[in-house]
């Protein structure tokens, strides 16, 4: 094989965070960076040697560029195959399940998911295991471990490949399989989903969905302008764009604002919905609603048996810790399992891989269930779809009954982005050293009940995790949660997490910001994040 080992130095500061490595597309730019990673994710994950990689990423800038560095270098290092979406292109879910089909060692995700792109937008980096989900923390570490002490980089010599017609060839030994990067994904999407009874639900109905110039453009046609009918309109910004029209790829009520205004505009759509950058997550609204991602999990979960996949029950489900206890209630109601792990999908891995759950979800719009191993957007929008279907009713029926059988959790993130990292620490250091005092003592007439830093147990592998965010609930049931993030790639991320919840007979139309108030309050007098930050408010509210 025509081969180069490469000198290299090591570069502080590869540690992957909530989900992949990600920078700025500039610190990618420098050579070495890129290579030094890809090379740690091969020498910490021998199985790639003589096995099969899938690889893709959501067609950001340098999406093409990195593809080619990859290739080379997983042809150097033994792959045997490596197979990749045309043009580049896969979305996170898709990934997942290729891995799983294939038998594949793993697969590399090229995508910052929510974050912009373009030349000075976010680049990142993922790499799933032989499971299809995300590499646990322990192989992650393992890539940090050695990106710290590699010296060398083994890559391939030749020329590009040329990514857009589908077929096969080779990079010296290795296969390079160019595939239809959605074919496969229709096809599990036609096991799990009643097609039929959607196409019927939506027979002279209108739908919109914004893809937000991100990478299930493609994948949305395929679904619901070529194998429902419905008319192209039905999505919006459906071509792929390396700096996503300028836009932030973000599905929330700030940045989906072209959906939001269809969606609360006189003649809305019967629904619309909208996933992000890398096509793992999703947000879903009806005319003048708008389902927060908490509430989602529950309403899936509640009827996850009207969807054929789930037709026989779910064993169990799981949330991150942030996302609203909405999910616990219905799982309580079912007599079934329910977890709550720290932020991020890695943490599902094990629950799904022992069969203890079989469907999970994060607060930040991100849903899914054991057919993968990562959050899938577009399931989650067929999920709703189907369910509408089965139950005759809009998004506003569903949800309202919803709440009207289980009670209500009012809802929301208060993130304040890019604060100084110092500020940020302070917030967090000065609340985790009263965390202890404060079980007992009342603000307004809220009376906290427990105060701690969630440590996670796996129940499946026994480790632990620390260090998972602050919690302070009230009896009332109430709560407010205190993390940084961990896929900023300016300064520091402080997100402020809070919760109410309405009993059924309560009062369930509330405004969302106004319900909350007063446990914002409580939140600001108890962790002192604008003041300490130097903000009069949140940079985004969702
Ligand atoms: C955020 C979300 C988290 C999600 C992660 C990756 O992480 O809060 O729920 O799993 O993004 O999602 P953080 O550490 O910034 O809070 V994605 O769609 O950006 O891969
Ligand atoms: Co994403």
């Amino acid at each position: 094989m025509i081969m180069t080992e490469v000198d290299t130095k090591a570069f502080e500061g590869q540690k992957p965070g909530t989900s992949g490595l990600r920078k700025k597309v500039i610190v990618f730019q420098q050579p070495g960076y890129l290579e030094n990673f890809v090379q740690a994710i091969f020498d910490s994950v021998p199985e790639l040697k003589g096995g099969t990689l899938i690889l893709g990423g959501d067609g950001r800038f340098y999406n093409d560029v990195a593809i080619q560095v990859i290739l080379r270098i997983a042809a150097a290092n033994g792959v045997s195959q490596t197979i990749v979406g045309q043009n580049g292109l896969f979305s996170t879910p898709a990934v997942s399940n290729l891995i799983r089909l294939h038998k594949a060692a793993g697969g590399i995700i090229l995508s910052a998911s929510h974050n912009p792109g373009g030349p000075k937008g976010d680049f990142g980096i993922k790499f799933n295991g032989d499971n299809g989900g995300p590499a646990p923390e322990a192989v992650t570490n393992a890539i940090f471990e050695r990106t710290q002490h590699i010296d060398r980089y083994k890559i391939a010599n030749g020329n590009d490949i040329n990514l857009s017609d589908v077929g096969e060839t080779h990079l010296e030994e290795m296969t390079v399989k160019i595939i239809d990067p959605v074919a496969d994904y229709l096809t599990m999407m036609e096991e799990l989903f009643d097609f039929d009874a959607i196409k019927n639900l939506l027979n002279e109905k209108r739908i919109c969905f914004d893809a937000m110039h991100a990478v299930t453009g493609p994948y949305a046609k395929a679904i619901f302008c070529e194998r429902l009918g419905l008319p192209e309109d039905s999505v919006i910004n459906g071509a792929p764009k390396p700096d996503f029209g300028g836009g932030h790829p973000d599905p929330n009520p700030v940045y989906a604002r072209e959906l939001f205004d269809t969606m609360f505009s006189e003649n809305a759509p019967f629904f619309g919905a909208a996933s992000d950058g890398d096509g793992d997550r999703n947000i879903v609204l009806g005319p003048n609603i708008y389902i927060s991602p908490s509430d989602s999990l529950a309403v899936l979960a509640a009827n996850a048996t009207d969807v054929p996949g789930y037709e026989n029950g779910i064993p169990g489900v799981a949330r991150s810790m942030p996302t609203s206890r909405a999910v616990d209630v219905v799982a309580k109601d079912l007599g079934i399992e329910h977890f709550e792990t720290p932020t991020g999908w890695k943490f599902f891995g094990n629950l799904l891989q022992a069969g203890r759950i079989a469907l999970c979800g994060e607060e930040s719009a991100g849903a899914s269930s054991d057919h993968i191993r990562e959050k899938d957007g577009l399931w989650a929008i067929l999920m709703w779809l189907n369910i509408l279907a089965s139950r005759h009713q809009s998004v506003e029926n569903v949800i309202s009954d919803h709440w009207l059988t289980y009670g209500r959790h009012y809802y929301s993130r208060h993130d304040y982005e890019g604060v100084d990292k110092a500020q940020a620490d302070a917030v967090i250091s000065g609340l985790s050293e009263k965390l202890e005092s404060l079980v007992g003592m009342t603000f307004q007439d809220e009376t906290v009940s427990k105060a701690d830093n969630f440590s996670y147990h796996d129940p499946v592998d026994g480790s632990i995790s620390h260090n998972q965010g602050l919690r302070v609930e009230f009896e009332s049931g109430s709560r407010f949660v205190i993390r940084l993030s961990g896929t900023g790639t300016v300064g520091a991320t402080l997100r402020l997490y809070l919760e109410k919840y309405e009993p059924k007979d309560g009062d369930l139309k509330q405004d969302v910001q106004t319900a909350l108030q007063p446990i914002a309050e409580i939140a600001e007098e108890i962790a002192k994040i604008k003041s300490t930050v130097k903000r009069e408010k949140p940079s985004l509210i969702t």
